[in-house]
């Protein structure tokens, strides 16, 4: 750590999320010398390659914008580069390196074949028409699609990337490579979409989130959960918990959070759903159309609403030590992150101090890369498969990745440290097929 905070100063996330996996496999890299006498730690904690590159544009007014393009392409050790973009103005090469990191090993723990990669650009799609928007997308895809392919690298949606510039990426990325392969994932269901894969991410979480409650004897039915985020792994977070007969509290967005005391009304959702999704919509307005949903400006729901269950799904470190301290002393038992790193590290080590039920993102949400995997193997087949095919095989997939923390990560009879476990199982994959391949 020491090393790498020397060599790139200046990423605290990316320092954050490596902190986090090197003190998980400690004692297992320490039981195999011949990691260290292969790199193998160093290897992974470099990105395979980095590209950076100037995105330029041409607004409706006729000026011309430029941004900042990436790809960080982490690691192709079990698969295909495979991961996100992310369009925020927050967006730097620290966070992509953080999401690139991350994205390796939980592409491990989904048990298909896949490596981590992550990319986007500070450009940010808030306030944009649609025609910037594929105008912004076409620059981007014309700079990086010689670096993407199916059996390539595979990009997908993140933060401000949904299923319209995706739309806009594919067809661009067609265009220049002359070729109908699922180079993307996450398309529209016209031209080679999953089914279910808007859906997965949340749906995902919520199904990790049952294997949880079920090591303890705990019924979903009732309980209280309180949400952040409105967007794509937020909404289909509320809409699965909703559907389980959970009530959803509070939800958020980069501008403040609403709490809803007794739980959104399935009225309430839709509303929340569509505004979000299609109108572009703030959370600020709910109020105006349901006068008992309380808004709060500038504030995050940990410390507003009283919860048995947390989901944060907006963004890195939103959850901090206090917001924990708060849940907990609230009788908060479980927290599954439908984000990448929402909790603080501070925050972390008082969920796993206080032996609640806590899944870190690269288990939780995994669900929404797994459902891409299961997007790629569909191109690959030239075939589709149901709605009803899909849901089963996530489901299976989200049991099988918690087996599999329960596996490396029970610590006693009574506790699992779910941190532990997903961050050996996606490394043990990972560093067995490094070992294979020889120095890369
Ligand atoms: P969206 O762009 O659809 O939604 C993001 C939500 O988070 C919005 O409500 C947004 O608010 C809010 N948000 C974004 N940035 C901030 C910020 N800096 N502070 C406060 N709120 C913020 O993205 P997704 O739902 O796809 O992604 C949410 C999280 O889930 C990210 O961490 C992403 O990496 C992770 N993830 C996504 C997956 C996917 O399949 N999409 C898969 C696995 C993880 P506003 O409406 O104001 O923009
Ligand atoms: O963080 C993530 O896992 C994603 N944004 C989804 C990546 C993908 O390739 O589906």
């Amino acid at each position: 750590m020491a090393d790498l905070r020397l060599r790139f100063p200046n990423e605290p996330e990316y320092h954050q999320a490596v902190e986090e996996v090197l003190s998980s496999i400690e004692e297992i890299c320490n039981e195999r010398p011949e990691y260290e006498r292969l790199g193998l730690i160093e290897r992974l904690c470099i990105p395979d390659r980095i590209f950076a590159f100037r995105v330029s544009w041409v607004d409706d007014k006729g000026r011309v914008r430029s941004n900042m393009g990436y790809r960080v392409q982490h690691s192709n050790a079990i698969g295909p580069y495979k991961g996100g973009i992310r369009f925020h103005s927050s967006v730097n090469l620290s966070i992509l390196k953080f999401l690139a990191f991350e994205q390796t090993f939980k592409n491990s723990l989904t048990t298909l074949a896949m490596g981590g990669a992550k990319g986007g650009s500070d450009f940010s799609p808030k306030g944009k028409s649609n025609m910037e928007i594929m105008r912004f997308c076409q620059a981007f895809v014309a700079e990086l699609w010689r670096q993407l392919g199916a059996d390539t690298d595979v990009p997908a949606g993140d933060i401000g990337v949904g299923a319209r510039e995706v739309g806009y990426m594919y067809g661009y990325y067609k265009k220049m490579a002359r070729e109908f392969t699922g180079a993307f994932t996450g398309k529209g269901m016209s031209f080679g979409g999953s089914l279910m894969r808007p859906e997965a991410t949340g749906y995902g979480n919520c199904y990790f989130l049952l294997n949880m409650l079920a090591t303890r004897g705990i019924d979903i039915k009732d309980k209280r959960v309180a949400v952040s985020g409105s967007g794509n792994v937020a909404n289909y977070t509320a809409k699965k918990l909703l559907e389980l007969g959970a009530k959803v509290v509070s939800m958020s967005d980069s501008n403040g959070c609403i709490i809803a005391p007794d739980g959104l009304t399935p009225e309430q959702f839709e509303f929340i759903f569509d505004l979000k999704t299609y109108q572009a919509g703030r959370l600020s307005e709910v109020p105006e159309q349901f006068p008992d949903i309380q808004y709060h400006s500038g504030k995050r729901p940990w410390q507003l609403v009283q919860c048995d269950i947390a989901m944060p799904s907006a963004t890195q470190n939103e959850l901090d030590e206090d917001d924990a301290a708060a849940l907990l002393a609230g009788g908060c038992f479980a927290v599954s992150e439908g984000a990448n790193m929402p909790s603080t590290p501070g925050a972390v080590h008082k969920f796993i101090e206080a032996r609640i039920l806590y899944a870190p993102g690269k288990a939780a949400n995994a669900g929404g890369v797994a459902t891409s995997g299961l997007e790629m193997a569909q191109n690959s087949q030239k075939l589709s498969w149901t709605a009803e095919e899909v849901d089963a095989k996530l489901k299976s997939i989200m049991t099988d990745i918690h087996a599999k923390c329960v596996e490396y990560g029970r610590v006693d009879s009574s506790y699992v440290n779910y941190v532990r476990g997903a961050n050996i199982a996606g490394f043990i994959k990972v560093a067995d097929a490094m070992m294979a391949q020889g120095v890369l």
